[in-house]
């Protein structure tokens, strides 16, 4: 590497390594790192996975890209020996915007791990040039401002690979892009983001704006457009088409080049379906079979067989139904084949909650999944169970052997390996370096459970990376936090049923008591970072409270002392590679039965955080494999919520009018204090929200939370106990490994 690098930067600028800046020597390990992608052998094999998304939240790939090419450890000791820090060189990168959360950062780590597998597996989605906004904080408010990420050298590489895409009015030439994904000792997978010449950045202005109508120049500028309108939902639309006819298109092209037989096409090519963004490759890969000659019911009994759809929600406005007559203004060519798949489902079943058409002339795009593919998943236990046992429970009657669980995983090579350099050295120094090939060998970290050597190391490991952290946030934020306070972690996209409220609740409650004089033991550092969607306007009155009770705090020295709260602008995957490893209590208050999976859950847990959580999502796998005394779990089980849901039988003003202490704090929203420093017209929407609507049970779980989160409190002062419930959280984290999800998709889905 040193040798590469010198010759490199030689050639580039005429300089040594000492004297090249971190952008220059960036550049040149960038290229370097291309050039052994492309020598590295490619995954084969006879059949070949295709995971279209539309999202790949894939982070910086210059660390990871070198940890899985094994050239990490080398290349940061070259620099340090030049006097250059490898992660101040990593800050030349800019972050990729392909993704929004845990399903774009699901498809990236997985990405990862089919590649690690060995097997051929390739992303299919869309080069979003803005990417999802970028988020900065404005008179306590979010703004949002485009997010340019391309540049000169990215990782992208520019393919001689085109398709044409037909719309109603136009034909559209596309242009596709790769970019490498290495395996951790194993060989190369690719990520296709498809493009089109004729974008243009030019036409953005003030923020996000632009014409919403000139798709040509508008089409791959942003991922998920305000779609609060018309122009924006035929926007959508038009995005989607692109994405799957285009891969539609290369998955055929890909399978004649190697002459299959495109008969038995399912014997070759499995396809994912990320949710229902990617649904239209379905009529798109019938509607291209027929153009060869299949007829109706050949095309639609193959495409049955290859592909696969997995569902990321039960919230029924995350289900997309796009009304026909949107339909026939983009894509009136796919018109008839839906029309014709919805009359097979009304020929075989009389169940008008199956039909793929509503009486509405709305077109579910879950139930086209769901009829004609052969394999629907959730992705975590208790998900797959909800979807089988309500959400999509005529639909399991009908087809129980197509539905499976997936619980979700991470990949530690991101997550332990990159993120906490000296957790993942010392544990390799400790167990061996075996957890790094086969995850669930941290389990012999169990061994050390009463070792105080073992867990003072881990005390102290921690508290480094609070202390990174604070230095952190200093330079980017400039708000200075104590590493000895208790860093208290929430970070997930802003939506009500993660409810963020609740824990702005608890940050009142606490100020309260302070004010009261009733003084912590040691003050808490609570820590969010999340976007709302632009339209989401509930999401954007939380953002404003918390960056109010931010403010309110900052400014009262009786307070300050004892508690702080700290909004991260921006978040994104770079930013929760510097705030995971730090984290004492990890966030995962999402109404029961709401969060899907969660995925930060699994990244805090394996760097050593307790959680605080309900029994949601994967929180409920969590809890089973670290047991009761070392997770913290609160507030109504799952049944419970959807009988309130079913009953009609939950009301928060009836909570809030008995119960003096959740009034207090409610009303807190729009006390004097508040009003102050924020928008009034916000703030008592958000009031008046929580007062006569709280459709995800804020007030029904905010005591029992308190509650709870104070017991943590106080059991963090047994230093030795607490350390002790990290080290088993960290040693059972293995089963969240993606490697191990990986293996399941491939053994019960997949078959590559
Ligand atoms: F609504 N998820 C997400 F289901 O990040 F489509 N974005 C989304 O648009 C949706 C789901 C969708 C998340 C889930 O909320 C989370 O629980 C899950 O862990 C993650 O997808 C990956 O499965």
């Amino acid at each position: 590497m040193e040798q590469l690098l010198q010759e490199m930067l030689q050639k580039n600028y005429g300089k040594s390594i000492s004297d090249a800046s971190n952008e220059e020597i960036y550049t040149a390990l960038l290229c370097i790192t291309k050039e052994k992608m492309a020598g590295i052998k490619r995954n084969e094999g006879n059949k070949k996975l295709y995971y279209i998304s539309a999202e790949f939240l894939i982070g910086k790939l210059l660390s990871n890209n070198l940890i899985n090419l094994g050239l990490f450890d080398e290349t940061r000791e070259v620099l340090k020996n030049h006097g250059k820090d490898i992660t101040e060189i990593e800050e030349a990168e800019l972050e990729p915007s392909l993704g929004n959360g845990g399903l774009g950062r699901l498809a990236a780590c997985f990405l990862d791990s089919i590649a690690t597998l060995g097997l051929p597996g390739d992303g299919v989605g869309l080069n979003y040039h803005d990417g999802l906004f970028r988020q900065t904080f404005v008179d306590n408010k979010q703004r949002e401002e485009k997010n340019p990420w391309i540049t000169d050298n990215s990782w992208l590489t520019k393919t001689e690979r085109h398709f044409e895409v037909p719309f109603k009015d136009f034909t559209l030439t596309s242009t596709m892009y790769d970019i490498d994904v290495p395996g951790y000792k194993n060989g190369c997978n690719k990520l296709h983001l498809f493009d089109l010449d004729s974008v243009d950045e030019s036409i953005i202005h003030d923020g996000i704006q632009f014409d919403k109508e000139d798709i040509k120049k508008n089409l791959t500028l942003f991922l998920y457009p305000d779609d609060s309108d018309e122009a924006g939902q035929l926007l959508r639309i038009y995005q989607q088409y692109f994405m799957v006819s285009n891969a539609a298109q290369l998955i055929l092209a890909e399978a004649e080049e190697k002459g299959y037989n495109l008969y038995q096409l399912y014997d070759h090519v499995a396809i994912q379906i990320n949710d229902t963004h990617p649904t239209m490759v379905i009529p798109e890969l019938i509607r291209l079979l027929m153009q060869r000659g299949f007829n109706m019911d050949t095309a639609v009994d193959v495409v049955r067989k290859t592909c696969a759809y997995t569902n990321h929600t039960i919230l029924a406005e995350a289900l997309e139904k796009w009304p026909i007559h949107y339909l026939e203004k983009v894509v009136p060519h796919l018109m008839p084949i839906i029309r014709d798949l919805d009359a097979r489902v009304r020929r075989d079943f009389h169940d008008e909650r199956v039909y793929i058409i509503d009486n509405q002339d709305r077109v579910h795009m879950a139930h086209i999944d769901i009829h004609f593919g052969y394999a629907v998943n959730g992705v975590a236990a208790l998900h797959t169970e909800i979807l089988k046992g309500s959400e999509l429970k005529p639909f399991y009657d009908i087809y129980p052997e197509k539905f499976n669980n997936k619980t979700n995983g991470i990949t530690f090579r991101r997550w332990l390996v990159h993120c906490n350099h000296e957790l993942s050295d010392y544990l390799a120094d400790l167990i061996g370096p075996e957890f790094m090939d086969d995850a669930s060998n941290l389990e012999k970290l169990l061994a050390y459970k009463d070792d105080e050597k073992v867990l003072g190391d881990l005390r102290a490991i921690k508290k480094n990376a609070k202390t990174a952290l604070k230095n952190y946030l200093m330079q980017t934020q400039g708000v200075e936090i104590d590493e000895n306070s208790i860093f208290d972690i929430q970070i997930k996209r802003l939506h009500e049923y993660k409810r963020q409220q609740m824990n702005a609740l608890y940050a009142i409650y606490k100020y309260k008591e302070i004010k009261k004089g009733n003084l912590p033991k040691r003050p808490i550092t609570m820590i969010f970072g999340a976007k709302a969607a632009p339209a989401y306007t509930i999401a954007k009155d939380i953002i404003h409270l918390i960056l109010c009770l931010q403010k309110l705090i900052e400014n009262d020295p009786a307070v300050r002392p004892y508690m702080r709260i700290v909004m991260v602008e921006n978040y994104n995957v770079t930013k929760a590679e510097k705030l995971i490893p730090a984290c004492d209590i990890s966030e995962q208050i999402s109404l029961a039965s709401k969060e899907a999976s969660g995925t930060g859950n699994m990244k805090f847990m394996l760097n050593g955080a307790v959680t605080l959580g309900t029994e949601d999502g994967a929180n409920v796998e969590i809890h089973e494999l670290v047991g009761d005394e070392n997770i913290y779990i609160f507030g109504a089980k799952s049944e419970e919520v959807i009988k309130l849901y079913d009953t009609a039988g939950y009301n928060s003003g009836e909570i809030y009018d008995n119960d003096p202490m959740i009034e207090e704090l409610v009303d807190f929203i729009i006390s004097k204090d508040l009003i102050r420093i924020g928008d009034p017209v916000s703030l008592a929407r958000l009031y008046k929200e929580i007062v006569s609507k709280d459709w995800f049970m804020t007030l029904l779980d905010v005591k029992d939370y308190i509650q709870t989160k104070e017991q943590m409190l106080e059991d963090y002062e047994d230093e030795k106990t607490w350390a002790k419930k990290a080290l088993v959280n960290i040693a059972k984290a293995g089963f969240f490994s993606s490697d191990r999800t990986i293996r399941e998709y491939n053994e019960d889905i997949w078959h590559l």
